[in-house]
C-alpha cells in the first residue's frame, strides 16, 4: 500500500465534516425528504451530503472505488481502495430534529479496513481510528468498558429498518433480558462510538448494512472492543454485534442461535 493509513485518514475525517457541516447548515430542511416510507425516509439531504463527501474522496483520490448508502446499486470502480459512505446515519433521527445521527466515513484497502471517520455534528464529536493506531474522539484517545457481566451492562440495539414484526421484537427482548438496562437509540455507527468510548457495553442489530458500521468498528476494535457479523445478507445487510471485548463471547452465544433459526 503505498498511501498511508493516516494519509487516508485524513480524507476519510475531512469528507464526514464536510458532509455534516453540510447537513448542519440545511436543518432547516429536515422535512425535506424525497419520500417517507412507513419505515425509512429518502432524504434529499442524505443524497446532498453524499455528493459533499464523494467530492472530498474523489478530489484526493480519482480512481478510488465508493461505495455510498445513496449509491449502493451501482456498480463499483475498479480499485483496491474502497471508501464506504453513510451520509446520515440515523436519518429519521435527524428527520424528526433528534440530535442522534451522524456521518461516517470509511475506507479499506483489499477488503481491510484502514480508516474510519464519523462525525457527530450536533455533539460536536469527531471519531475516528486507523488500523494502525489508537481510537480518538475530538484528539483524546478512547477505550472501551471493563464490564464482565451481562447482567450489569448497558446494551444498545435497533429496530430492523425492514421488519419491524416479531423478528426485530425477539431481539428487543432478548437484549432486555441479557442487559441491566437496554437502549434503543437510532444510529448505528453513533451507538458504536458509544461502544468505542465506554459508555456503553455492547450494541447489537439483526439488520444494518455495511455503510452503518464500517467506519464505526474499526473505531471499536482500535478502542479494545471486538465486532462481529453474526451474520451477512443479500446487498450489504448484516446482523452485527460490537461489544467492549469482554462481553463477546456471552453477547454471542446468546444471540447467534437466534440468528440461526432466523433464516
Ligand atoms: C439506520 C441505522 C439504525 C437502524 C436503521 C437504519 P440510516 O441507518 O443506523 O441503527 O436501526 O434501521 O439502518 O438508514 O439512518 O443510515
Amino acid at each position: 500500500m503505498t498511501i498511508t493509513p493516516t494519509e487516508l485518514q485524513a480524507v476519510a475525517t475531512l469528507a464526514a465534516r464536510r458532509a455534516g457541516d453540510h447537513v448542519m447548515a440545511n436543518r432547516h430542511r429536515r422535512s425535506d425528504v424525497n419520500s417517507i416510507l412507513r419505515t425509512d425516509v429518502k432524504h434529499k439531504l442524505d443524497v446532498e451530503a453524499q455528493e459533499t463527501a464523494t467530492a472530498v474522496i474523489l478530489s484526493a483520490f480519482p480512481d478510488h472505488a465508493i461505495l455510498g448508502e445513496e449509491t449502493s446499486e451501482q456498480p463499483l470502480a475498479e480499485s483496491d481502495y474502497v471508501w464506504i459512505v453513510d451520509p446520515i446515519d440515523g436519518t429519521i433521527n435527524f428527520f424528526h430534529g433528534l440530535p442522534w445521527w451522524c456521518c461516517s466515513v470509511a475506507v479499506r484497502y483489499k477488503g481491510q479496513a484502514v480508516a474510519g471517520s464519523v462525525f457527530i455534528p450536533e455533539m460536536l464529536q469527531m471519531y475516528e481510528a486507523t488500523s494502525e493506531s489508537p481510537a480518538y474522539c475530538n484528539g483524546e484517545v478512547i477505550r472501551v468498558t471493563t464490564t464482565d457481566r451481562l447482567e450489569l451492562s448497558m446494551l444498545a440495539t435497533g429496530a430492523d429498518k425492514w421488519d419491524l414484526g416479531e423478528h426485530s421484537f425477539r431481539f428487543m427482548r432478548k437484549i432486555s433480558e441479557m442487559a441491566q438496562r437496554p437502549r434503543i437509540l437510532g444510529a448505528a455507527a453513533v451507538d458504536m462510538c458509544m461502544v468505542a468510548a465506554g459508555k456503553l457495553d455492547g450494541y447489537f442489530e439483526s439488520g444494518i448494512y455495511v455503510w452503518d458500521m464500517a467506519a464505526a468498528s474499526l473505531i471499536v476494535e482500535r478502542a479494545g472492543g471486538t465486532c462481529e457479523i453474526l451474520k451477512a445478507y443479500p446487498k450489504h445487510r448484516i446482523s452485527f454485534l460490537a461489544t467492549n471485548g469482554a462481553l463477546h463471547a456471552a453477547c454471542r452465544a446468546e444471540l447467534l442461535p437466534m440468528l440461526q433459526v432466523n433464516a
